[in-house]
């Protein structure tokens, strides 16, 4: 997990080695082979340094928290019960932010799976019901509308399918504008975190460290089983979602969707959004170190792949539009592929048949794996043809079912 990276000897960007081919997962930076669970260890710890260290930054251990919650029976028409929970930092300064999360489970429930999506609009926006609060950073950074994402979020659809849904606003840890001034970010000193100068955490590292102080709360949350916490994000908030999922253990299956560069898309050959195109538009997502990689990617030694190892052996479904070029569902097999033996040396049956599926495929046994990308005739957008994907692949993967 994040608190347990220390960075090691880590070369400037200008010394590292040119190589124009995927760094192989289980070859140490030294070149030592990596043939056993236990020294995929070393290379997990390995490999999540070179990710803060070059790409996403260092982000601060994890901050207890306390959380107040309401409770409110009878939403959605009598189907869901929702708890709000308003989770603070107690050793942080009293106006440091709070993460308001929105948690809905179907009436009744005593103990389910979650989806814990990452959200922009404000949890008003997820259901169109009073009961939900509209948060001052909901008022200020989200949509007007209760109800607005309805349809993206499909929560209805989630709950019939016995799933519950929690949601945090990602301005709650940092509103994605390029200052700093008005999230988490303040609340830590440069000189607290692990790694030198200029690795300090971006805002995606931020969202994802967010999502982890979610789950911190989740797993103490008696309706919520916890070793059945899908996180699931979209585009930005997609490269949260994978980054949380592979740097947080407890996290027991990722969908990130259309997550592009930055997310399950490699940067190696992106024809799409390269590297210096993703800095120069969002210079604060990434630490100050990534943007050296601009035009200069054989220089990386890691690639998206590695960040989808991490992964495993947990499920991960990445969700894909065909029509979504410039989040390049191309690039992104590619990642699945080349992360797969990973998922095979821990004895996850990772990719099953061509590890790829479109609208209109069947996720069963037989056809899907642990690791697998689902592709539908689509552009940039999440709607309930996915959702109804991404239910069927975390009951092919949960234990318990639903
Ligand atoms: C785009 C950006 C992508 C993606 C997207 C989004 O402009 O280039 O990497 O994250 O925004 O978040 O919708």
């Amino acid at each position: 997990m994040s608190f347990d990276t220390e960075p090691g000897p880590l070369q400037p960007v200008s010394r590292l080695p040119s190589n124009p081919d995927l760094p192989d997962p289980l070859e140490t930076l030294d070149g030592e082979p990596v043939s056993t669970p236990a020294e995929w260890r070393d290379r997990r710890s390995e490999l999540e340094s070179l990710f803060r260290h070059y790409v996403y930054g260092y982000a601060p251990g994890p901050e207890p928290i306390e959380a107040d919650v309401d409770r409110t029976e009878s939403v959605l028409g009598g189907t869901a019960t929702l708890l709000e929970a308003t989770i603070r930092f107690v050793d942080l300064p009293d106006d440091a932010p709070t993460i308001e999360l929105a948690l809905f489970v179907p009436a009744g429930a005593t103990e389910v799976p979650v989806f814990l999506g990452l959200n922009r609009a404000g949890n008003h926006a997820a259901i169109d019901d009073d009961a939900v609060t509209i948060t001052d950073r909901g008022r200020r950074f989200g949509a007007d509308e209760r109800g607005a994402q309805r349809e993206y979020w499909c929560v209805e659809r989630i709950l019939e399918r016995g799933h519950g849904f929690a949601t945090y606003h990602c301005a709650d840890i940092d509103p994605d504008r390029d200052d700093f001034t008005d999230g988490i970010h303040p609340y830590y000193d440069a000189e607290e975190l692990p790694g030198p100068p200029g690795t300090e955490w971006g805002t995606l590292a931020a969202w994802a460290w967010g999502l982890e102080r979610c789950v911190d709360f989740l797993r103490g949350e008696s309706t919520v089983r916890s070793d059945e916490i899908a996180v699931i994000g979209h585009s930005r908030r997609g490269k949260a979602a994978l980054l949380a999922g592979a740097t947080d253990e407890r996290i027991g299956l990722v969908v990130p969707h259309q997550s592009g560069t930055g997310g399950c898309a490699l940067s190696r050959d992106n024809g799409q959004e390269t590297v210096a195109a993703i800095n120069g538009m969002f210079p604060h997502w990434f630490n100050d170190v990534f943007p050296a990689f601009g035009n200069r990617e054989p220089r990386l030694p890691i690639d998206q792949h590695l960040l989808i190892a991490l992964v495993a052996p947990r499920p991960l479904l990445d969700t894909e539009g065909a029509r979504d070029y410039w989040a390049n569902p191309g690039r992104a097999f590619d990642a699945i592929q080349a992360a797969a033996p990973v998922y095979d040396l821990l004895g996850a049956e990772g990719i099953v048949g061509s590890g790829r599926l479109s609208d209109g495929d069947e996720l069963t046994a037989e056809t899907v794996g642990t690791l697998c990308q689902y592709r539908r005739e689509t552009t940039h957008t999440l709607n309930r043809g996915y959702w109804d994907a991404i239910l069927e692949f975390a009951d092919l993967h949960f234990d318990q079912g639903v």
